[in-house]
This record gives C-alpha cells, structure tokens and sequence, in this order.
C-alpha cells in the first residue's frame, strides 16, 4: 500500500481569483483508483470558465486542470488495466463499458461516476486531496494542475509510452474535442461546406477535423484575426472577422455559401453565437454543434421555424470520444503525423506560472499554454 504524498498543486482557492501553488497531501490509491504523476498538462478555457465563477458546478477549495499526460505511480485494490509506470490521459468523461450510457453504443457520456465527479468527489463520496486534514475538492474527475493526482481506473486511457506526454496532453480535452466534433458528432463527409466559429484550441482542431474530412469550404471566423494565419495554415479556406460587417454574421455566411453551409460549429460558449452558428447552416439539413461551454443562467434561443424547415442543433462533449477504448487511437495517430499537436503550444512554462497562462487565455495571446511539472 502506498503512502500519502505530499506535492505542489495549483489551489482554487474562491472563484475569481488567481490561483494559488502550494502544497498539498494525495493521500493514496483507493480500491479502483490510481494515483498519476503529471507530466504535463494543458490550460483549457474551461478552466478558466470555472475558475471565473460562471460554472453551476464550480466548488472550490479545488485543483483545476483537465488537459493533462502523466505516469501511473501506484494503484488501489483491484486495479487491473493499469500498472505502475504505464503513460496515461486522465478523462474528464469515464468509459466503464457496463453502465446504460456505455452499453446504449449511442454516446460517449458515460455516467459511472458523473456524480461524485460533479461534486469533487471521488466515487466513495471523499476527496485524495487535503491540506493539514482540510479537504480540497476533485475537479472534472481529474485535477491535472497538480504534480500528484488519483483518478478512477475508469477514467485513464493508456497510451502508447513514445508519444511526448507534453504534447499528447492536448488530446485529453482540447484537440479531441474539436477533431471528434466534426468526425464522430457532425460526421462531416467530403465535400462538405463548414463553418467554425472560435479558433482557440477547440475551434482550430475543428479545422484540423474539417480539413482531414476533406470538407470543400472551411470558414473560420473569430474576433481575432491573431488565430487566421494558424486557420489558414490547419486548412481554413476562408477567415472572417464578424467585426467587418455591419449585418449579422449568419446573413454573410449564408450569401457567402448559396444558402448556408451543411455543417457549424460553436466553439466559444457564447449564446449569440450558438444562434448564429445555427441560423447559418443551410435549410433542410445543416448541422449546428455547440461545443463552447456557457455560464449558469444561460440560454440558447432561435425562431423555431429554423428546426421545422431542416436544421438541427447539436451538442458534443469531448468529441463523441470514447476515452478508454478511442483515445489511444489517436495517440497513434498523432504518431503516425496525421496532424501536429506543436503547433497549438504557444507557450509552456511550470505550473508555478499557472495565473500567467489564464493572462494569455484571455488576452487572446495563446492557443494552448503547456504547464510543466
Ligand atoms: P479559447 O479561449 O482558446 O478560444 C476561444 C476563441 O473564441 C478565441 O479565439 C476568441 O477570440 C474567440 N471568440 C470569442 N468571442 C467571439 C465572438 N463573439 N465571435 C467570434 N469569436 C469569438 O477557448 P477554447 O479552449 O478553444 O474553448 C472554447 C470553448 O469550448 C469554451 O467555451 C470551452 O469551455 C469549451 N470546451 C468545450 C468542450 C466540450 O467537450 N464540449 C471541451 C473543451 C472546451
Ligand atoms: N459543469 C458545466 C458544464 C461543463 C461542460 O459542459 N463540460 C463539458 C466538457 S468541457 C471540457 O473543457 C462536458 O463534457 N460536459 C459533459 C459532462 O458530463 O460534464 C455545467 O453547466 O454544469
Ligand atoms: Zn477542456
Ligand atoms: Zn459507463
């Protein structure tokens, strides 16, 4: 039985606030559990989306951090599918594969510990994490700004121990999410017309998705025309900044496409532009999928004539990704250099610098800053 660490972790301490890295006990391992080292992880906008207050679910005192590669250092009771020393993604969506999410082949939800998750909670209803006996709350199941954290064996995806942890990270939400948006929940087919709107880590891998799915047209659009050379470059066919024109941005896109494009994606959290991403898909069978998270209170809102004359609104969380039996796939991919995660790490600094990444996140300065450990 392994003992309780104690290591440095980024502390949520109130919402709105910096973070703050100190130390913390992990205590060990339970039955079913395993404790990872984090190598590395990535500074995702839902982060910051919680950190900042907006989500229902926020609890603090928490550790954030969802985006992460680390090494498997012990393991409880009964845990089979990993060992010690194994290279793991921690998956903010578990795959039990016996739950009536998992066993429905219809989604990637799996609901077997969603629960506890939600709460910070490990699935015995405890945290591993404490600080002088006082607990601090899980976050998304996962807790990656941490140099120790411990995950339900259930919520690890092994994977291929060549790939560079400090890039593979990304695979853990950010690029599986926007790849898997267009490929698995829209299924965008060649020859298809798409339009992106958001180029942040999110947004951009949705452009690598659009582009491996060999749609025609992909329009990127976003209020910083920072994120274009790097859409164009990922296969962006067209960059709009909305700011260009004085008529809401669905009626250009729709003039700009013969009558709106088959597929849209959301990938900001911003409830106007779900509208907009939804009223520019084309009548009778554009797709709209909302990826971007929005606050508490929140609402989307759209003429219903837009779904009774064809369009459908979706939703997709972690791209449709299964993430035990799916995600170690595109590690290999990754390693086979059908795409690049480099190009989406602007910058990467220790987890001491956490408050630095947030600054660049919302400065629109950084695709995805890599923490290192
Ligand atoms: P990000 O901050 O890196 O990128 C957001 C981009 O949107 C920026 O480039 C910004 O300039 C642009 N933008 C902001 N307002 C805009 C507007 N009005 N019009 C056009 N562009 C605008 O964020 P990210 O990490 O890429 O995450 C994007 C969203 O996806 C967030 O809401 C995040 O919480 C969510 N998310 C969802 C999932 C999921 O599984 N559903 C997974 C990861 C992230
Ligand atoms: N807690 C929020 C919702 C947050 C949310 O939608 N999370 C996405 C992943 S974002 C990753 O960066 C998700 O997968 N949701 C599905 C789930 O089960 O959480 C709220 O509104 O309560
Ligand atoms: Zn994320
Ligand atoms: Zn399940």
């Amino acid at each position: 039985m392994s003992e309780t660490i104690t290591c440095r972790a980024a502390i949520a301490w109130k919402a709105g606030e910096p973070l703050s890295i100190e130390e913390v006990q992990v205590a060990p391992p339970k039955a079913g559990e395993v404790r990872v080292k984090i190598v590395a992880t990535g500074v995702c906008h839902t982060d910051a989306f919680t950190l900042s207050g907006d989500d229902p679910e926020g609890i603090f005192p928490a550790i954030l951090g969802h985006e992460g590669g680390g090494i498997v250092e012990s393991v409880g009771e009964g845990v089979t599918s990993v060992k010690v020393g194994d290279h793991v993604i921690p998956l903010y969506t578990a795959e039990c594969g016996k739950c009536k999410f998992c066993l429905s082949g219809k989604t990637n939800l799996c609901q077997a510990v969603r629960e506890t998750q939600g709460k910070g909670l490990m699935p015995d209803g405890t945290s591993r994490f404490s600080q002088n006996g006082k607990p601090i709350f899980h976050y998304m199941g996962c807790s990656t700004f941490s140099e120790y954290t411990v995950l339900p064996e259930i919520s690890l995806a092994k994977v291929n121990p060549e790939a560079p942890l400090e890039e593979v990270c990304l695979l853990g939400c950010g690029v599986t999410t926007g790849m898997g948006a267009v490929m698995n929940t829209a299924k965008v087919e060649e020859g298809a017309t798409v339009a992106i709107f958001g180029l942040g880590g999110i947004g951009l891998s949705a452009v690598i998705g659009a582009t491996m799915a060999k749609a025609s047209r992909i329009i990127a659009i976003d209020i910083n025309e920072s994120k274009f050379d790097l859409a164009k470059q990922l296969g962006a066919t067209d960059c709009i900044n909305p700011k260009d024109y004085d008529k809401p941005i669905q009626e250009v896109i729709v003039e700009l496409t013969d009558g709106g494009v088959d597929y849209s994606f959301e990938c900001i959290g911003n409830v106007d532009v779900m509208r907009s991403a939804l009223e520019c898909c084309h009548k009778g069978w554009g797709e709209s999928v909302i990826i971007g998270v929005a606050g508490a209170g929140q609402e989307i809102s759209t003429r219903p004539f837009q779904l009774v004359t064809g369009r459908v609104w979706k939703g997709s969380a972690f791209g449709g990704v299964k993430g035990r039996s799916e995600l170690p796939d595109y590690v290999e991919r990754y390693l086979a250099g059908e795409f690049k995660l480099s190009d989406f790490i602007t910058h990467t600094m220790p987890l001491d610098d956490v408050n630095e990444a947030f600054h660049l996140m919302h400065e629109g300065k950084s695709i995805r800053t890599v923490l290192h450990y």
